[in-house]
């Protein structure tokens, strides 16, 4: 059995936390303090994470993943530095109803390829949502010039056991 770490980033409230509990099979650790009343205005929830989620899934007869979630916060950066350094493969989680936060994503990109230069793949969540930018545009806002240089994107929703696995699928291969 091989273990694959694999690293679940992305903007603030985008559905780290949530991807990782959908995939676990294991009971998911969590550290996640209550946000500030000033947070909770902008990102319209209760808890953020302030250090990790760490998750486990096996995969099949030959791989077990162990899944880590990022704070998405820039001031637990140093939590994205740890994180990525051994990871194998990481997906890139982006609120697509949430134009404001893109160039964020962008920045986070930066940050993980000038650590590592591993397999990823980018994950637009919340395209259930209203106001949902449509990919192409996100696509331009992430800096990604052309088809050569974009990696695979998906449409995931994090609250959903097959669209989870499905990522994970499609990054999977790209690792082995
Ligand atoms: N409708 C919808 N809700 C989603 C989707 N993805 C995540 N959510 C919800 O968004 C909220 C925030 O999700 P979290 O998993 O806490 O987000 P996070 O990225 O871990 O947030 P931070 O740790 O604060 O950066 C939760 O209520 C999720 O259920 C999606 O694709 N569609
Ligand atoms: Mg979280």
């Amino acid at each position: 059995m091989k273990n694959i770490r694999i690293v679940i980033t992305g903007t603030v409230g985008a559905g780290k936390s949530t991807f990782v509990r959908t995939a676990s099979e294991i009971d998911v650790v969590e550290i996640e303090r209550k946000v500030s009343n000033s947070e909770i205005e902008s990102s319209f929830k209760d808890k953020t994470t302030v250090a990790f989620d760490f998750g486990k899934l096996v995969l099949d007869a030959n791989k077990i993943l162990h899944i880590y979630g990022t704070p998405g916060q820039t001031r637990f950066d140093f939590m994205w530095d740890i994180l990525i350094k051994g990871a194998d493969a990481y997906i890139l989680l982006v609120k697509a109803n949430q134009a404001d936060s893109f160039s964020y994503a962008k920045d986070i990109l930066a940050f993980m390829n000038d650590r590592v230069q591993v397999p990823m793949v980018i994950g637009l969540t919340h395209t259930d949502c209203s106001g949902a930018i449509p990919t192409e545009e996100i696509v331009k806002h992430l800096g990604i010039l052309n088809a050569k240089d974009c990696p695979a994107i998906l449409k995931v929703n994090p609250r959903l056991k097959n669209s989870v696995v499905t990522a994970l699928n499609v990054l999977i291969n790209k690792v082995i």
